[in-house]
């Protein structure tokens, strides 16, 4: 029996505004791409963030509350990536190299002062990358999501859902090829590419989920 759309579980994806002179954020452009699609028998739900200290985290916090989503990922650009790079862990850092889109530029704060250092991601990155790389995907983890608003917003991220079930993530894209064009030897990835590997990932995201719970039933 097919589910009514309303009736799927949520899988929430975000993406950002454009900053740092940049007129688009791919992020935002894959997140947006996916929006309503059905994946894994969940219903995708994107919303975009600003890219501003704090104010992100407070739309993220706020997207969490109104969806109650069963898995989250967070996108972000990162110039320069060559692949699709999972995070592997977010720190307790905000140190930004250049100001945020409302002109804030903290340097050695404490994203959460209460916090611990570090999260780990709780998505399965391992198998996300071999997936990936399998259909032909340029993918890997990356152990560092820098210290900018896409580390701060992955780091109250995992702070949100520490006691939670629900697991979340985030994952850095390349530029656009148009935006690679505007600098030498910048390495960039299609739209199409991203998508495709973007559902991928979530679809190995989802299955290993449903696997870890049934499992964790037939223990009972
Ligand atoms: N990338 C930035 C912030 C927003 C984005 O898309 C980062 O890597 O921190």
């Amino acid at each position: 029996m097919p589910h009514a759309p309303s009736r799927l579980p949520t899988l929430l994806l975000t993406g950002f505004d454009p900053f740092g002179g940049e007129t688009l954020n791919p992020s935002w452009l894959l997140a947006q791409a996916l929006d309503g699609q059905e994946i894994a028998g969940h219903r995708v739900v994107a919303r975009r963030l600003p890219c501003v200290f704090g104010q992100a985290l407070d739309q993220l916090h706020q997207g969490l509350h109104d969806l109650q989503p069963a898995l989250v990922l967070a996108l972000g650009q990162a110039s320069g990536r060559t692949d699709l790079s999972l995070e592997r862990v977010a720190i307790n850092v905000d140190d930004a190299r250049i100001p945020d889109n409302a002109g804030a530029q903290p340097i050695d704060q404490p994203v959460l002062p209460e916090a611990p250092a570090a999260y780990f991601s709780t998505l399965p990155i391992k198998a996300m990358v071999a997936a990936l790389r399998e259909a032909g995907i340029p993918a890997g983890v990356s152990q560092t999501a820098g210290t900018f608003v896409c580390n701060h917003v992955f780091f109250g991220l995992q702070h949100a859902l520490r006691d939670s079930p629900v697991r979340s993530g985030f994952m850095h894209i390349p530029l656009l090829p148009e935006q690679a064009a505007r600098h030498a030897h910048a390495p960039s990835m299609s739209l199409a590419t991203m998508c495709q590997g973007l559902r991928l990932a979530l679809q190995v995201a989802l299955q290993v989920q449903t696997d870890l719970r049934q499992s964790a039933g037939s223990l009972n």
